[in-house]
């Protein structure tokens, strides 16, 4: 039988030699030097971690573990952490991704505290307090946090970090789709079914209605594209600092999601989608390119973001934005929504350069992207298939995300990447150096 802690048993004496050799030979390595800009800003291309999971170039976008994004559209979402966590590309019939649906299978079920706490909360409490609050409360039941309580070998963190990843995996899509159930009243939730693949279970215990299975097609899209997006944006980023402090899979997870809901990370799909809506609302129906442009120079008169645009490390449109664009010429290329969304992507560029351009004869920073980023697009394809509720859709994203930063903590337990601890400098210290 192989199962993933077989294969990572074999790997991280690899990756462990690995990274002995290249601290040994390239220990002196000055990757980037800092400048006092760069600290003010966000440390924006600072290259001060490793991530071996997936990376992010400029001018081309997401590799997952070295397969361009739109190389490695059809994989599922078991076939993704597989992926994230091995570097392998495991077919679905393959003894290895049926066993981690297996997997899944067993560790699926959510405990009935959980659902007491989500209906206990707020009515109004945002989904995303409440899928952070499920899994807060599930940390209780951290097998890393006991084993390192009762004494544990640094060796074997990351044994009992996969243990906990595997778990919050195989419950985040139940605990997910009860936040969307609970929160709009759709009824009681719905169970894991057994053999059914994660995806397809995600759209199941979403309760979309789904005839043609088109919606299960989408989530598993959905799961794939959102997993990870190299070390650095600032969810991956905030669980590896969490995690560094060897807080669990729950806590450090949590952390991450926490930064995900914030409007200029993954919260700006729900805005998005409100962005798109209200355009139409205002025109009755699909605008056309002069009513589009007088939106978005509204918007940006009014000293707001356009939502879906622009990014802090990619110049070019985002891959993960054409894939979805793909499937909604594919499945719905007469949809209102996704047609303007399609337009939208005509429009938009050219009148954020524009206002860049004014920006800059302002004396201010011009924007670095004017591309569509994976929040551009994704709403319209949702909205189709029924789940019109947006301000669910950052959710989605942090089911899928969690992945990435699931596999990322495994990975950097098993190298043993110490306590996150940079320097900070005052500005008076600044004025100093520079005399
Ligand atoms: N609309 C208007 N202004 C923008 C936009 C935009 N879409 N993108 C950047 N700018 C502004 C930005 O606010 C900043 O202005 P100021 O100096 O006045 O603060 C200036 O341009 C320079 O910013 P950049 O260097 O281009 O971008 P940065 O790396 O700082 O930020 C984002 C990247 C993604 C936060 C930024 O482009 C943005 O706010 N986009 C809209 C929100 C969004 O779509 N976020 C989702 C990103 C993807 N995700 O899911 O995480
Ligand atoms: C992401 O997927 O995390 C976003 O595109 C933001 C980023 O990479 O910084």
């Amino acid at each position: 039988m192989t199962t993933l802690q077989d294969k990572l048993k074999q790997l991280v004496p690899q990756w462990r030699e690995e990274r002995s050799r290249i601290l040994k030979d390239k220990g002196a390595l000055v990757l980037t030097p800092v400048t006092v800009a760069q600290a003010f800003g966000g440390m924006r291309g600072v290259k001060g971690m490793i991530c071996d999971t997936s990376e992010v170039q400029l001018d081309k976008g997401l590799f997952i573990r070295g397969h361009h994004l739109l190389d490695i559209m059809d994989l599922w979402p078991e076939q993704t952490f597989i992926l994230l966590l091995t570097g392998e590309i495991s077919p679905l019939e393959s003894e290895l991704t049926r066993n981690l649906q297996l997997e899944m299978d067993r560790r699926s079920q959510i405990p009935r505290y959980v659902l007491d706490v989500l209906q206990a909360m707020p009515p109004d409490s945002h989904p995303m307090t409440m899928l952070n609050t499920a899994i807060l409360v599930m940390q209780r039941e951290s097998r890393f946090s006991a084993e390192y309580a009762r004494g544990m070998s640094k060796d074997d963190y990351w044994l009992p970090m996969l243990d906990d990843a595997l778990t919050l995996l195989a419950r985040l899509p139940g605990v997910a789709a009860a936040v969307y159930r609970l929160h709009y009243g759709k009824g009681d939730p719905i169970p894991w079914t057994a053999g059914l693949d994660y995806g397809a279970n995600f759209a199941k215990m979403l309760g979309i209605d789904d005839p043609t299975g088109d919606f299960a097609q989408l989530m598993r899209l959905y799961l794939h594209f959102h997993s990870d997006h190299e070390g650095g944006n600032l969810s991956a980023f905030t669980c590896h600092n969490v995690g560094s402090a060897l807080s669990d899979a729950y806590y450090s997870v949590s952390a991450g999601l926490n930064g995900l809901a914030g409007p200029l990370h993954g919260l700006a799909n729900q805005e998005c989608l409100g962005w798109i809506l209200a355009l139409m609302e205002k025109h009755g129906g699909v605008p056309n390119q002069e009513q589009i442009r007088e939106h978005a120079f509204e918007t940006l008169r009014a000293g707001e973001v356009i939502p879906g645009y622009g990014h802090a490390v990619l110049r070019v449109t985002d891959p993960r934005f054409i894939g979805f664009n793909r499937f909604g010429r594919e499945h719905m290329p007469t949809d209102p929504v996704f047609m303007t969304v399609d337009r939208v992507f005509e429009v938009v560029p050219k009148c954020l350069e524009e206002h860049s351009n004014e920006r800059v004869k302002a004396g201010k920073a011009p924007i670095a992207n004017f591309w569509p980023n994976v929040d551009a697009g994704s709403g319209a394809l949702l909205h189709h298939y029924g789940l019109t509720e947006f301000d669910y859709y950052t959710v989605l994203f942090a089911v899928s995300r969690s992945m990435g930063m699931m596999a990322q903590l495994v990975w950097n337990r098993a190298i043993g990447t110490p306590i996150t601890r940079p320097k900070s400098v005052t500005m008076k210290w600044i004025a100093t150096q520079a005399k």
